[in-house]
């Protein structure tokens, strides 16, 4: 008779990570490698990533599903964007991956809606893949390149986590919703010093959030900068699933009894209360009581936070036969195509053209500042999920992050106002399912071996990197403080259709700091000199654009020395070769400033050895430190990934 082995209660996190482990132990070492299911990209970081892919000379792709999504640039002004779009189709059709059309939908809704599959881990080149977390994946956003590797089926690294459970409990009152919660978790635990943390939900609370709800939450864990959120997987994964006609997806995954956390937090759903980040970070969030009757100029509805047929068609009941104010503009941007139609379907589209809301593609757009830009000095409510200075497109707008409820009852008012509360959504009992736009499913993961690859004048070469030299003579080329994010680093919106041509969006990079910053590292690199950047706390927050580490190497930059590095930025810089630094001794970022000289003796040696460095600065010495991995130590020294295979 075979006896039951006896395991010991795990948590989520370990339920859905142990069996994909290949490389580490969990309790003993700093990083571990994992095997990934699932890959998705979208066009801003999926050219770059398949011309990595492309170089790596596989034949197709080698996991369970890839697919690739066209949300972010499709405004289509010139001829660039549109060129991006053939250069994908024609990687998608030879290599074996999905493509999803422009107009299809947002990734990370669409991801969730018809592919995510509960216990399942998914890598994608977006920070915000987490929103996978909500149907009980591991779903982590990385760089490009990463994406190229698990496609050709490597392991991906991650820091060994540390598993925090949010436990829920009650039920949220009307006017509120999960966008509340996260903002709640968010004013907890702030944008910084997440790194390395998984946030596993549980608790009663959960079974009350439908999916889209889960998704919202775990979408926004992305400003927490921690590695991924999860939620289990339970009846009402269940539901959802069968009813976009994939019950054969299901799996059921919850914590055992006595499962251990490094770490628990309790938060009461009844007593959430409608908040908002107010400018310029995710993690400054006030209560809308305390903003209430604050003129609003626009109010935008969207983006993969918020953009599920619950949150839509929650505002159509709000706004049902009112009008918006006169001098509020509105705009929604819908998920997906599924989405749209059900609000079609149910007269709640006919509703929000009658209430004088400008219905925009189902796409990023506003989101990434690629539309409907503020004007000047406005106050911007979004429903997404980052109001970094000057994202929206307009540097003087004060953009605050709202729940769908707060959006819809600030426009009718024209001032920032709580919802009182509509009735409940209910979970659709089956959503209509429509796949055209997904073209390629039926040579998934085989591809079309002769397939040629279609290559307009904006899809230049991917730059390579230069070995680490043994010593590193270089200069502070800037010096910036606390909190730069990736959208100061390399900007998106107007700047977006650039992505596949590296040597055109570094003339970007730094601009809303510093727009001299490139020519300066050019100059510099003609004396003979690599450039560093200097910065503050929580450097590289956001996206997962490896841009803002690949564009910087194209410029000669060789290392980054900050009080901290966010998580997904440092392994993009290490990806290109940049040595990640941080301070010793965090004061002695007083003692560099822009232009000084900064000079490394034996540096590979350092590397080599326990990523310990002297600097030499005409104001003296500084110590830091890289704490690197072998893995890790082995790329930077060779210039990169792409050089190191
Ligand atoms: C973002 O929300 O900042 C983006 C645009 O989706 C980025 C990806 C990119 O820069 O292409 C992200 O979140 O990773
Ligand atoms: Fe697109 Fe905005 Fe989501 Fe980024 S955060 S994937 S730009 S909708």
């Amino acid at each position: 008779m075979k006896t039951k082995k006896k395991t010991r209660p795990m948590n989520v996190v370990e339920k859905i990570l142990l069996p994909h482990l290949v490389e580490g132990d969990p309790g003993r070492d700093p990083e571990l490698g994992i095997r990934i299911d699932q890959t998705l990209t979208q066009d801003a970081t999926g050219t770059m990533a398949y011309l990595q892919f492309e170089s790596m000379g596989v034949e197709r792709v080698r996991n369970e599903l890839a697919v690739s999504y066209v949300d972010h640039n499709t405004v289509q002004i010139g001829y660039e964007n549109a060129d991006d779009h053939d250069f994908l189709a024609s990687v998608a059709r030879k290599f074996g991956i999905i493509y999803s059309k422009a107009g299809n939908g947002i990734c990370h809704q669409l991801h969730l809606e018809r592919f995510g599959r509960p216990g399942t881990t998914l890598l994608g080149s977006d920070s915000h893949t987490p929103t996978g977390g909500g149907i009980g994946q591991i779903a982590i956003g990385a760089g490009g390149i990463d994406i190229a590797v698990a496609m050709a089926g490597g392991a991906f690294h991650i820091p060994a986590p540390k598993v925090r459970a949010i436990r829920l409990k009650g039920k949220l009152p009307p006017g509120t919703s999960a966008k509340d919660v996260i903002l709640k978790v968010l004013s907890k635990f702030g944008t910084k010093g997440n790194v390395g943390w998984i946030f596993e939900y549980a608790g009663p609370g959960v079974k009350t959030l439908d999916v889209p709800s889960r998704a919202t939450i775990a979408n926004m864990g992305a400003e927490l900068g921690v590695t991924t959120s999860v939620f289990p997987s339970d009846a009402v994964t269940k539901r959802f699933l069968a009813a976009q006609g994939r019950a054969g997806d299901y799996a059921a995954i919850s914590a055992d009894k006595g499962a251990k956390y490094d770490d628990e937090f309790e938060i009461d759903l009844s007593s959430i209360e409608p908040l908002a980040a107010a400018p310029h970070s995710p993690g400054n969030v006030v209560t809308v009581a305390s903003v209430a009757g604050t003129k609003v100029n626009q109010v935008m509805i969207g983006s993969c936070t918020n953009s599920s047929y619950r949150d839509i068609r929650t505002v159509a009941q709000i706004l049902k036969g009112k009008h918006v104010a006169d001098d509020v503009e509105v705009g929604i941007a819908c998920g997906s195509r599924q989405v749209v139609n059900m609000l079609a379907k149910d007269g709640s589209l006919a509703i929000l053209i009658k209430a004088g809301c400008r219905i925009l593609e189902n796409a990023c757009g506003f989101c990434i500042g690629a539309h409907m830009s503020p004007s000047t000095d406005a106050v911007s409510l979004r429903t997404s999920n980052r109001n970094f200075e000057g994202r929206s497109g307009t540097k003087s707008a004060k953009v605050y992050l709202v729940s769908p409820e707060t959006a819809a009852a600030s426009a009718l008012a024209g001032c920032f106002a709580a919802s009182k509360g509509t009735a409940a959504v209910p979970e659709p009992e089956k959503f209509p399912v429509d796949d055209a736009m997904f073209l390629y499913r039926d040579t998934a993961g085989k591809g079309v071996p002769g397939t040629e690859i279609v290559r307009g004048p904006n899809i230049a070469q991917v730059p390579r990197g230069v070995a680490m030299p043994k010593d590193l003579v270089g200069i502070a080329a800037i010096k910036v403080g606390d909190k730069i994010t990736t959208d100061h680093i390399m900007p998106a919106g107007a700047r977006l259709k650039f992505r596949s041509n590296v040597p055109e969006y570094a003339k970007y990079v730094f601009e809303p700091v510093d727009p001299k910053f490139h020519d300066r590292c050019l100059s510099n690199r003609a004396e003979g000199l690599f450039n560093v950047i200097v910065a503050g706390e929580s450097y590289g927050q956001g996206s997962s654009r490896e841009h803002a580490a690949l564009c910087p190497m194209f410029l000669g930059v060789k290392a980054v020395v900050a009080k901290s590095i966010e998580r997904i930025h440092r392994a993009n810089l290490v990806n290109f070769g940049i040595v990640p630094f941080v301070f010793e001794n965090p004061d002695d970022f007083d003692m560099v400033m822009q232009d000084d000289m900064m000079t490394v003796k034996n540096i590979r040696e350092a590397i080599s050895s326990d990523g310990r460095a002297l600097i030499r600065t005409v104001r003296g010495e500084i110590r830091v430190r890289a704490e690197l991995s072998e893995r890790e130590r082995k790329i930077v020294l060779a210039g990169g990934l792409l050089a190191s295979l």
